[in-house]
């Protein structure tokens, strides 16, 4: 259901006011092991991103998450740091490696004393904890198992989901199984750029199945353990799929990306069903006997809300050399991690980029919402990841200015306004990302965060991005400095 919008009509070319629905939920995400650091404290094994971090030329500059932002013993610095700039949700991730070490067996009290620990400081301070299960750290002792393209480790995350609903979920009431599987499936397996730096297309194809399994026991798991008011959700991380002119090779090709990147995921999560022409596209690498009879039933669970992820649209076209993938803005590898798409080019949109070389375009998230309320009509919406990376740096009064963050957030704040008053049920929006913090295949790199993180000394020093963030949190109220595009 969707809570009426106040939306003030602009004039042209004036700045405008717009006011949220009064629960829509302001929150920041991160992710364990890309904040956590304390890789080897309290019993935590090696996750594949560890193993991944410590093969040379896999991560820039040789960093690993080690130590990262340190939170695993600055988490009270960094709840009252969410508390002050008044955020009412932080959605953060689970350590497998962390809970249950190998991936099999009981749980270890010090990794879940940690989240038990967070949890209560989050609702002492009543910031709404929102926890991920899985956001890409495999314990390394399944990916020597096999992995995810192996069908056994969906039963383990089943297992690992029951470990941490029982333990968590007297203080946990939103949960979200997977992060973005796509990454997993085709930056992990396919292209490589990703732990476990697999190339094999069948395996990702084989992977993305049972990550889809894996969240459809998982939900089982979880709602067996926890109370009936938990809400339990995905987070996809959708490509707003454009083709680059309307000539039918293009069209085409953005057809066959929406499957693999989209549809593999939302078919047999949301409706039941693998869509065919998936099936078709990879034919010629695959004939999909991995997909057992009552799998799909089994991953087809009932959602409270569906998490979307969403930075910037792709733009496609079906005329790049057979040997060739483009770039895709996923990182560079003579590998591409969609199967049976090798003659599709990637392109920029014209405008903006962010210091990932993204196009900035919040249009692509007004329109995805758009798209993803006709498509599944009823589920509400969560906006679980949107932000930028840019070039920051502390300036001579020890300030960080980052103008283009925010100008960032603002049209994106607005695209939802705008599909909000459309209609749309969005529920929420979590900046991503709070802290500065291990950009994966970047390392530290690339800076995501509202708050700067000065890597020596681990010292926190919020953004102009977090104060501005804040006050539009507090206020559920995003006064623009320019009308927003439609
Ligand atoms: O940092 C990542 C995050 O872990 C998953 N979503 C995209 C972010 C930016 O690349």
């Amino acid at each position: 259901m969707v809570t009426a919008v106040r939306h003030v009509a602009p004039q042209a070319g004036t700045p405008e006011t717009l006011a949220f629905p009064p629960l829509f939920l302001w929150g920041t995400a991160t992710a364990a092991y890309q904040i956590e650091g304390a890789a080897a404290v309290d019993g935590r094994t090696p996750s594949i991103w560890d193993t991944y971090c410590r093969t040379p030329g896999r991560v820039r500059n040789g960093d690993t998450g080690d130590v990262a932002t340190d939170h695993y013993h600055r988490w009270r610095e960094d709840v009252a740091m969410m508390a002050d700039l008044g955020v009412g949700a932080y959605r953060f991730s689970l350590a497998w490696p962390r809970i249950q070490p190998t991936g099999r067996g009981p749980s270890v009290q010090k990794g879940l004393d940690f989240y038990r620990r967070l949890t209560d400081e989050l609702l002492e301070k009543n910031i709404k904890p929102v926890a991920t299960l899985y956001h890409w750290d495999l314990p390394q002792e399944l990916e020597d198992a096999g992995g995810w393209p192996e069908r056994v480790t969906a039963d383990r995350f089943a297992e690992y989901a029951s470990l941490a609903a029982e333990a968590l979920g007297d203080r946990v009431h939103t949960w979200t199984t997977l992060n973005e599987p796509w990454c997993s499936s085709f930056l992990g397996y396919g292209s490589g750029v990703h732990a476990p730096g697999r190339t094999d297309p069948v395996a990702a194809l084989r992977a993305a199945h049972h990550l889809n399994l894996g969240h459809g026991k998982a939900v089982q798991a979880l709602r067996a353990s926890l109370p009936s008011r938990a809400q339990i959700s995905v987070t996809l991380n959708f490509h707003h799929v454009r083709p680059l002119s309307e000539q039918a090779q293009d069209v085409d090709a953005a057809r066959r990306i929406d499957a693999l990147a989209n549809r593999v995921f939302t078919g047999p999560m949301l409706k039941g069903a693998y869509p065919d022409d998936l099936f078709q596209d990879t034919a010629r690498l695959t004939d999909w006997s991995f997909v057992r009879d009552g799998d799909v039933q089994e991953i087809h669970q009932p959602l409270d809300f569906l998490g979307v992820n969403y930075y910037s649209p792709t733009l496609v076209s079906g005329d790049a050399p057979e040997s060739s993938h483009g770039s895709d803005g996923h990182g560079n590898s003579a590998h591409s991690p969609w199967p049976g798409a090798k003659d599709v080019a990637f392109h920029l949109t014209p405008g903006p980029t962010t210091a990932m070389g993204w196009s900035v375009d919040p249009t692509g998230l007004n329109e995805l919402l758009l798209r993803l309320d006709a498509d599944f009509p009823g589920l509400p919406l969560m906006i679980t990841e949107n932000g930028a990376a840019f070039d920051d740096y502390v300036n001579p009064q020890g300030e960080v200015n980052d103008p283009d963050r925010i100008a960032y957030l603002e049209g994106h704040l607005a695209a939802v306004h705008r599909a909000i008053a459309a209609g749309v049920d969005v529920r929420g929006y979590f900046l991503w990302s709070l802290l500065d913090n291990f950009e994966w295949g970047y390392g530290y790199s690339r800076r995501f965060g509202a708050v700067y993180v000065d890597y020596p000394t681990g010292k926190r020093i919020p953004k102009a991005s977090a104060h501005w963030y804040g006050k539009v949190a507090r206020s559920g109220v995003l006064h623009t400095s320019t009308e927003s595009v439609d």
